[in-house]
C-alpha cells in the first residue's frame, strides 16, 4: 500500500545523504519533500503540515550522534513521529466479565463490514472464544444469507430474525439469545449505505443506544482514501466509536486514510483486513506500520545502536562524576532520562558503573521511574545534590509534592546513599587513579559486568582522619 509513499521518502532522505551535520536550511528541504510525498499518498493536507512540523522541531534541536549520518538521524525521527501520527493503540479486544462482550461494526456501503464481522469472529474464535454474528442488516436482500454462509465457512452461529424489518429489535434479541447459548462474544453486523445520510446514521445511533455496545468499530475502505477520513468524521460525531477498521489494506491505494484517521479522528486504527478470506486480519501495530512505510528496517537498528553507544558514553561522563563523589540526584534522574529508552531499569542500572553491584538484589522496574522522577522533582535543588539532607520533615514534604508514600522517599533516599558509598570508595583514589577506574569500569560495563573491587591506599588513613575530624568537632562543641 505505501509503496509510492516508501520511494518518495528514501529519495528525500537520500539528498541528507554526504552532508556533515543536520542544519536548519537542509533538514527544511527534506521536509518540503516529505511533506509533498505525503499529500500525494493523499494524507490530509492538515495533518501533512502538522506531522512535518512536529519534525522539523524534533529535528532542529537533535544533538548529532557520533557515527551518524544525518539522514540515517532524520529516519529515525520521521518514525518515531510516524509512529505517535498514527497509535498509540491497544488493537486487542477488551473483553468484558460477565459475558458476552457486544461489538459493533458500523459503516459505509461495501466497506467489508459483513467480511470483517466474520474475521473478527474468527479472530475472537483463536482467542478460545465463543463468538456469534448478528445479522442486522435487513436493508439490503442477500446480507442475511452472505453472513450465513461466512458462519458456515467458520462455524460461528448467526443470529437473524427474517420476518423482522427492525435492527434494533434484532439486536437485542440476539444478546438474549447469546446468554442462552453461552455465547461469549456477540458481532453486530449493520446495514451501510451509500453516502452518510441521516436515516442511517438515525438507526446505527439506535441499535447503539440500545444495546451499548462495548466497543463500537468504524469499518473503513482504504481505497476510498480522504472521503473514509470524511465518513470517519461523521460517524465519530454521532456514534461513540472505539476505533477504526481498515479495511482492504492490501489494494493498490496510496495509504493516505492509514495516516490521516487517528489524527482527523482522535480514533486509532485497531485492525486492518487485507484480503477476502477470513483469516485475512491483523491487528494494526504502529511500529510495524511505520516501518514498512520507511523501508529502512536496517537503518533503524542502526540507530538503535548508535543510540544507545551514545548513551553509554553519557553514562561513561556520569560515572567520572561519581568517581569525584560529586554524584548527585540531578545526575542520577539526567541519568535516566537519557536512557529511559534503553529497556529495562535493570539494564540501565547496570549501564551505570558502580550501580550495579551497589543495588544488586534491589528491584527496580520500569514503572517505577515515573515515580522516582516525580520525588526527585519534589526535591529542593539542595537536598538533590545533598541526600543527607533529607530528614523525616522534609522526607514528609517531599511525599507530599510528589504523591508519593514518605516510605517510598525513604527507600530512594536509601537506596541512593548505597550508590554514593560505592562512589566514597571511589573518592579516596588518587586523581589518575580515579581516572584510570573510570575507564577501566567503563568498559567492564559495556559489557554488562559489575564493579571491580579496587584497591586503594587511602581509606584507613581518611577513616582516621574523619575519626579525628570529629572528635574535633564534639570538642569544639562541648566548650
Ligand atoms: N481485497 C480485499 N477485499 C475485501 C476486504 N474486505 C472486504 N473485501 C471485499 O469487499 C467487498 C465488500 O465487502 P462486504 O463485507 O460485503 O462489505 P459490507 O460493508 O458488508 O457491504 P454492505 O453490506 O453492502 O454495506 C467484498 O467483495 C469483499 O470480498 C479486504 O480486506 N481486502
Ligand atoms: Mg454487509
Amino acid at each position: 500500500m505505501f509503496d509510492a509513499l516508501t520511494e518518495r521518502f528514501s529519495d528525500a532522505f537520500r539528498k541528507l545523504r554526504g552532508r556533515g551535520t543536520i542544519t536548519d536550511a537542509n533538514v527544511r528541504e527534506v521536509m518540503g519533500e516529505v511533506r509533498t510525498a505525503l499529500l500525494e499518498a493523499d494524507v490530509h493536507v492538515r495533518v501533512a503540515r502538522q506531522f512535518c512540523d512536529h519534525v522539523l522541531e524534533k529535528a532542529i534541536g537533535t544533538e548529532v550522534i557520533k557515527n551518524l549520518h544525518p539522514d540515517q538521524l532524520m529516519v529515525r525521527i520521521v518514525f518515531d513521529e510516524l509512529v505517535k501520527l498514527i497509535g498509540p493503540v491497544d488493537s486487542r479486544i477488551p473483553y468484558v466479565s460477565p459475558p458476552p462482550t457486544v461489538v459493533m461494526l458500523a459503516g459505509l456501503q461495501g466497506s467489508g463490514k459483513t467480511t470483517m464481522c466474520a474475521k473478527l469472529a474468527r479472530y475472537c474464535q483463536r482467542q478460545q472464544k465463543s463468538p456469534m454474528m448478528v445479522a442486522a442488516d435487513l436493508k439490503r436482500p442477500g446480507a442475511i444469507d452472505q453472513l450465513e454462509v461466512l458462519g458456515g465457512q467458520i462455524d460461528v452461529p448467526v443470529y437473524a430474525e427474517r420476518a423482522h424489518d427492525n435492527p434494533v429489535k434484532v439486536c437485542r434479541n440476539s444478546i438474549l439469545q447469546a446468554r442462552k447459548t453461552d455465547r461469549d462474544v456477540v458481532v453486530l453486523d449493520t446495514a451501510g449505505r451509500l453516502a452518510i445520510d441521516e436515516e442511517m446514521m438515525q438507526e446505527v445511533a439506535r441499535v447503539a443506544q440500545v444495546t451499548q455496545p462495548h466497543q463500537i468499530y468504524l469499518v473503513l475502505d482504504a481505497m476510498t482514501g480522504q472521503d473514509a477520513v470524511n465518513s470517519a468524521k461523521a460517524f465519530n460525531e454521532r456514534l461513540e466509536l472505539d476505533g477504526v477498521i481498515l479495511t482492504k489494506f492490501d489494494s493498490d491505494t496510496r495509504g493516505g486514510a492509514a495516516l490521516s484517521v487517528k489524527q482527523v479522528t482522535g480514533k486509532p486504527i485497531k485492525f486492518i483486513g487485507i484480503g477476502e478470506k477470513l483469516d485475512q486480519i491483523e491487528e494494526f501495530h504502529p511500529d510495524r506500520i511505520a516501518s514498512r512505510i520507511l523501508g529502512m528496517g536496517d537503518v533503524l537498528t542502526l540507530v538503535e545502536k548508535a543510540q544507545a553507544q551514545f548513551d553509554q558514553e553519557q553514562a561513561a561522563k556520569a560515572q567520572q562524576k561519581m568517581a569525584k563523589g560529586t554524584f548527585g540526584f540531578d545526575d542520577f534522574l539526567t541519568q535516566m532520562e537519557a536512557m529511559k529508552n534503553m529497556g529495562p531499569m535493570k539494564e540501565i542500572l547496570k549501564l551505570m558503573p558502580g550501580m550495579g553491584s551497589a543495588l544488586k538484589g534491589i528491584q527496580v522496574d520500569d514503572s517505577e521511574l515515573q515515580q522516582i522522577r516525580g520525588i526527585i522533582h519534589s526535591m529542593t535543588p539542595g537536598e538533590r545534590r545533598d541526600p543527607d539532607l533529607i530528614d523525616a520533615s522534609r522526607r514528609r514534604r517531599i511525599a507530599r509534592g510528589s504523591g508519593a508514600d514518605p516510605q517510598d522517599v525513604a527507600g530512594l533516599v536509601k537506596q541512593f546513599g548505597q550508590i554514593r558509598g560505592v562512589m566514597k570508595q571511589m573518592a579516596g583514589m588518587g586523581m589518575a587513579q580515579r581516572l584510570s577506574a573510570a575507564k577501566q569500569i567503563s568498559e567492564i560495563s559495556l559489557l554488562g559486568g559489575s564493579m571491580p573491587k579496587f584497591k586503594t591506599k587511602a581509606p584507613a588513613k581518611q577513616k582516621f582522619r574523619a575519626k579525628k575530624d570529629k572528635r574535633r568537632q564534639r570538642k569544639r562543641r562541648s566548650r
